[in-house]
């Protein structure tokens, strides 16, 4: 019996090094090619720029591909169990890095009933490196990134975005992948936290940093990643500026904006009511958010309207009403906050709001109520979780001890273990 050559593409243009796979399958059995699917590429590799269809046809139609098969397991399993193939073919470049786990386990399912793994030397010319610059293009782009986030509301059960306030952060949301369990997983989305871009700058949260620094913040970021972006743009501001904010953001490629119910001086959040803050009105809100959807000019741009009424203790009710009225005067979802450890008010807002509307995406932080998991969110109804702070309240007590430390000693020999060698540092930036 003629055997069969797997391999899974995950692509959206065929270069020379894919060919080379095809034809070393070829030269072992009838070729199947494997098409991963969105949900699985998003998590494993980066986010497809044509449809998972536009993909089965463009494997199709390389010469020598018999079957073209959907692989939703980013670890094989399921397309293994059902084709049992003689030969999977692979690129090397699996061999190391999260992926390695993928091929680890390919080998280990082949093993069990005798199949064989065959690692290709992974191709990269002058024409592959294009390719993979052409892609990036289609990534990078502030047309491509913007509607991406309304792409992963519908691709995914939750969309994860991680704070980011410079390009070092942007790249570790941005390139940050780990195996954990018999998955790999990546962030989505970053968020543009104003409490972090104003603590990197040493000022507090007080809508102190003006728009022009802000921006030029999220152009740090976005000149070093490809990963969509939410705009945490505090009130507003006047109702006659936000709408300005609206098309800046919309034409540098932003996804969302952000903007929350408070007038007057803006404090955190997190400080709730040991600090004045004012919420504005139902009526003033709506009306800023329905001239900021007029002042927009594509249909990918959203602005999202953020709640204070728990935060502030003004109540579920007020929470809700407020819902409703912000989705009637067109907000494109619904930010509801908390600052209890325990998650129970927000997941009732959740549910009581979902029983009267099932699409418009619910966004949440969890920063205080941090025990729930993303898959609980999930089940009730959120659509995007932002992780708001942790990243820079991971690095400053850690900045803060290597400063002590080389005081105490003076020297740095101290507290060279708990540095990033110069190595990894110099890799983690990408060279033109
Ligand atoms: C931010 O990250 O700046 C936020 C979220 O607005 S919070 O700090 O919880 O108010
Ligand atoms: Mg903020």
């Amino acid at each position: 019996m003629m055997k069969t050559a797997y391999t899974c593409f995950c692509t959206d243009i065929i270069h020379d090094g894919h060919l080379n796979i095809i034809s070393e399958a070829r030269k072992r059995g009838r070729v199947i090619v494997g098409c991963l699917s969105d949900e699985a590429l998003i998590r494993y590799n980066k986010f497809p720029t044509i449809s998972q269809e536009e993909r089965i046809k463009l494997y199709r139609s390389i010469e020598g591909v018999e079957e073209v098969v959907i692989q939703n397991d980013m670890f094989y399993d399921d397309v293994i169990t059902l084709i049992q193939p003689d030969y999977v073919v692979h690129g090397d470049n699996w061999k190391t890095g999260p992926a390695k786990a993928i091929h680890d386990h390919v080998e280990e399912l082949l093993r069990a009933y005798g199949g064989e793994l065959v690692d290709i030397p992974y191709t990269y010319n002058e024409k592959v490196k294009k390719i993979d610059l052409q892609l990036r293009e289609k990534l990078a782009m502030p047309e491509y990134r913007r509607k991406r986030l309304r792409q992963l509301i519908n691709m995914t059960p939750i969309v994860k975005a991680m704070e980011a306030h410079s390009g070092l952060t942007g790249l570790i949301v941005e390139k940050t992948v780990v195996e954990h369990e018999g998955k790999l997983d990546q962030f989505d989305a970053m968020w543009i936290s104003s409490l972090c871009d104003s603590t990197a700058k040493g000022k507090p949260d007080i809508e102190l940093v003006d728009m022009t620094s802000r921006f030029r913040t999220i152009d740090d970021i976005m000149e070093v990643t490809t990963k969509p972006i939410i705009f945490d743009g505090d009130t507003g501001g006047l109702t006659e500026h936000f709408v300005y904010t609206v098309r800046s953001l919309e034409r540098m490629g932003v996804s969302a904006v952000i903007i929350e119910d408070k007038k007057g001086l803006k404090k955190n959040s997190l400080f709730g009511t040991e600090v004045k803050q004012t919420q504005a009105t139902i009526e003033e809100f709506s009306a800023k958010i329905a001239a900021g959807k007029r002042a927009q000019l594509t249909d990918d741009f959203m602005i999202i309207a953020r709640i204070e009424s728990l935060i502030l203790e003004k109540g579920m009710e007020d929470a809700l009403t407020r819902a409703r009225a912000f989705v009637g005067a067109g907000a494109d979802g619904i930010m509801i906050h908390s600052r209890k450890k325990d998650p129970a008010e927000i997941l009732e807002f959740c549910d009581r709001f979902r029983e009267e509307d099932k699409t418009t995406p619910i966004v949440v932080v969890p920063s205080s109520f941090n025990v729930i998991t993303e898959a609980e969110l999930a089940e009730h109804g959120v659509n995007i979780v932002i992780y708001a702070n942790q990243l820079t309240r991971s690095a400053f007590p850690a900045m803060q001890k290597t400063a002590e430390d080389i005081l105490r000693y003076h020297r740095a020999k101290e507290v060279d273990d708990r540095l990033m060698p110069i190595k990894d540092i110099i890799t983690l930036i990408d060279e033109i």
